[in-house]
């Protein structure tokens, strides 16, 4: 799973990755990738009990993306080549400043919002030309050329009016014509509003400007790059001093599985206790696929319990006990906080 960190220069992106992975901080001029693991409390516990060799957290991979300037056409370039460089990812975190005298967070995402629909129009444009030009040719592929031209007409249209593409598709087959173009305003995004250390409590207002089920958070980066640095008694104090209830980090990491439709499935054992990342929906079989090919190929049953039922009760035994142990076929839909034991035969 791939996100990107983008915005308008000295936003605080960087700072950002660095408080969200814990990594040093790094200001460049390339496109950065860190792996950012995702905080899970479950996995503490679990390590608490079964004493295993090594925990493996679920991962996200992180880009964090030099900053856009938009004011003059060389700026404006420079965006767009980075732009191309980050159509393949998943989705989008924009980070908005907020700190600093002249800091306005929703004029800045307005900004970054529109340049996005532009990129996008400029591609469907020249897709929309050339279609054009092609339709007047005899192909054997002309009829599937009229129905891309049909949606791509449509999406020009929305673009123009500033639409995103979200907006106007709508089937899994109109994806499935546009999908190679890697269009921007059709993938989630969440936005990082990063405040002043003394305006966290602040709220913005984002009505009329971002669709109402994307998710924007409030962090102060530095605050919490530093955070990140500390060891968990001191991280304690200093959350309480600043009145920060979530980590940024686990706020972040919760937002990107919430925009991508993510959870997490655990396994656990002497070797090792993990979690793994899959879609919501994922069926039993695709999710021991996750874990190997070999578990896939031969599966047999997933032997399933909740991590919330293990806490409760303590032990394995006390969840079989408690009949609370399932034996769930392929086409199960794994749940959130599910402790699968895949049994399979090769
Ligand atoms: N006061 C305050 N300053 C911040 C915050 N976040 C970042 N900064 C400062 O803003 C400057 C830029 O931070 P970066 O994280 O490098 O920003 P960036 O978006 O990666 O910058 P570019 O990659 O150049 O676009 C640094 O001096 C940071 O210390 C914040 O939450 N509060
Ligand atoms: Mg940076």
């Amino acid at each position: 799973m791939k996100t990107a960190l983008i915005g308008l220069m000295q936003s605080g992106k960087s700072t950002i990755l660095s408080a969200v992975s814990g990594k040093p901080l790094h200001s460049g001029i390339e496109i950065v990738e860190e792996i950012v693991p995702v905080p899970d409390e479950r996995l503490d516990w679990l390590t608490g009990l079964y004493q295993p060799k090594k925990t493996v957290h679920a991962t996200i991979d992180c880009l964090d993306v030099p900053g856009f300037s938009f004011g003059d056409d060389a700026g404006r370039a420079a965006a767009r080549r980075l732009i191309g460089q980050i159509r393949n990812l998943d989705m989008f975190v924009m980070v908005l400043r907020a700190f600093g005298d002249d800091a306005d967070p929703v004029r800045d995402f307005s900004l970054l919002h529109t340049e996005l629909l532009l990129a996008d129009l400029e591609l469907v444009a020249t897709r929309v030309e050339r279609l054009q030009k092609e339709m007047h040719k005899p192909s054997k592929d002309q009829s599937r050329q009229k129905t891309e031209l049909e949606v791509q007409l449509k999406l020009q249209a929305a673009l123009e009016a500033e639409q995103p593409v979200r907006s106007v598709i709508k089937s899994a087959d109109e994806f499935a014509l546009i999908k190679s173009l890697g269009l921007l305003t059709i993938k989630p995004f969440m936005v990082v509003v990063n405040v002043a250390e003394d305006r966290l409590g602040d709220e913005f207002n984002f009505a009329g400007v971002i669709d109402k089920h994307f998710n924007a958070i409030t962090m102060c980066a530095t605050l919490e790059s530093e955070l990140a640095q500390m060891d968990s008694e001191s991280r304690k104090t200093f959350m309480s001093e600043y009145g920060i209830t979530i980590p940024a980090a686990v706020n972040f990491v919760r937002s990107c599985y919430c925009a991508l439709g993510l959870i997490s499935f655990l396994t656990v054992g002497k070797d090792e206790v993990r979690a793994w990342t899959i879609h919501k929906g994922t069926a039993a079989l695709d999710a021991a696929g996750e874990v190997h090919s070999d578990i896939k190929r031969g599966f047999i049953r997933a032997e399933t319990m909740h991590y919330d039922d293990l806490k409760a009760l303590g032990d394995e035994k006390a969840v079989k006990a408690a009949g609370k142990v399932r034996l769930e076929g392929k086409t199960y839909i794994v749940q959130d906080g599910d402790i699968i034991n895949f049994r399979f035969n090769i």
